[in-house]
């Protein structure tokens, strides 16, 4: 939707003001999955889709906003017992309420927001959501937060009002987005560093299985509770460990009768990860794309059985690219449904994006959908 689009509706909401625009980005991620919550790498960059809201003061102790895409209105106060009921609307409250809790002063508005990421395909709708807010907020009270206390802002919000306990890798890309760039992240140090990403020969697209799995959320939280318990264990030896992302295999291999067979597997696919996003930086400064493609298969590997956050559709999809030659494919962002990205070569995109569709709608009855992947900068004022 255009900002015309969007001003345009909240004038017919709440009157003909001059609301600010503010917009953010979903994202994608090469490599380094499950990682940001383990101390590890991340290799995301932002994408041409995202969040875009309009916002304006209302001088109220109110907040009134509308969700254009759904069609809904919600109404709520700032403090902690006005949580509201709508699941969209508790994104924009816990915003409020974590620049509240560090101390920042905001009061009520009126906003309308639309969005064209597409929801549950694991491109980071919620983080768009909230960067954008954490930033027009940061913006329009003139708060002075860092861009990387407002990626923690959006991570505290899933945390304490939406329930998941991720890591900082969506609100970071989505803050930190470079035209152009993927940025590997160290979660540990937070150091960062833009890659140019402009794979010449190479198209990068996403592949939706429009499947998503209920209690995706659960097992999410499931998953960061087995790799804190690894890590911790293997901590009693070795107290240099503090995240899963300082271990070794050898090191893991001495604790594996201390912990699950569970927890087992998914430390093993972590310190296996780590190494992968290690090996495609390297991979990327060469610009070897046929190792960085080979990794984006290992790592699907590892989360389809090893993290098991993978599911029959994306199992297929990628079975698919792999028997079409494509040069990587692996299941995208938090798993349980969604996308799967892959790195194809131009002259098989076109027979590649007719067989995954052809096949997989002869198996489940519809066809994946295709999003063509253009790295684009982060949030913003419009
Ligand atoms: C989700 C989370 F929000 C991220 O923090 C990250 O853990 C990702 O799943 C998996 O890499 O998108």
């Amino acid at each position: 939707m255009t900002k015309e689009q969007v001003l345009k509706i909240y004038q017919e909401k709440f009157g003909n003001n001059t609301p600010e625009v503010y917009a953010s980005p979903g994202r994608v991620n090469l490599i380094g999955e499950h990682t940001d919550y383990n101390g590890s790498f991340v290799f995301p960059g932002a994408i041409d889709k995202g969040m875009i809201a309009a916002i304006r003061l209302n001088g109220t102790e109110k907040v009134r906003a509308f969700a254009i895409d759904l069609n809904e209105s919600s109404e709520f106060g700032l403090n902690e017992e006005d949580l509201p009921q709508e699941g969209w609307a508790k994104y924009i409250f816990g915003v409020c309420r974590e620049i509240i809790k560090r101390g920042g002063a905001v009061a009520g508005f009126d906003t309308v927001f639309a969005g064209d990421v597409p929801l549950g395909a694991g491109m980071s709708s919620s983080a768009a959501l909230e960067s954008t807010y954490a930033y027009a907020l940061n913006d329009m009270f003139n708060l002075g937060i860092d861009t990387f206390e407002l990626a923690r802002i959006g991570q505290s919000t899933e945390h304490n009002y939406v329930g998941v306990k991720c890591g900082i890798m969506d609100q970071f890309a989505s803050l930190f987005g470079k035209k152009g760039h993927l940025i590997r992240l160290d979660t540990k140090t937070m150091e960062y560093q833009y890659f140019p990403f402009d794979p010449e020969g190479y198209k990068l697209v996403l592949l939706d299985t429009v499947v998503k799995h209920e209690l995706a959320s659960s097992a999410y939280n499931k998953r960061r509770e087995s790799c804190e318990h690894a890590a911790e264990t293997i901590a009693k030896r070795h107290p240099e460990v503090k995240f899963l992302r300082d271990a070794t295999m050898d090191m893991l291999k001495e604790v594996k009768n201390e912990i699950s067979e569970e927890d087992y597997m998914r430390a093993e696919y972590v310190i296996e990860e780590t190494q992968r996003v290690r090996d495609v930086s390297d991979a990327l400064e060469r610009g070897d794309y046929e190792t960085v493609g080979e990794k984006m298969y290992e790592t699907h590997h590892g989360m389809s059985k090893l993290y098991e956050v993978s599911c029959e559709e994306l199992d297929f999809l990628n079975d698919v690219a792999k028997e079409h030659g494509v040069t990587g494919s692996r299941v995208m962002g938090g798993g349980f449904g969604g996308c799967t990205i892959n790195l194809v070569k131009d002259e098989l995109y076109d027979s590649f994006i007719a067989d995954a569709k052809l096949k997989f709608k002869e198996k489940y009855g519809h066809e994946p959908k295709v999003y063509d992947v253009v790295i684009s900068d982060g949030a913003r004022k419009l």
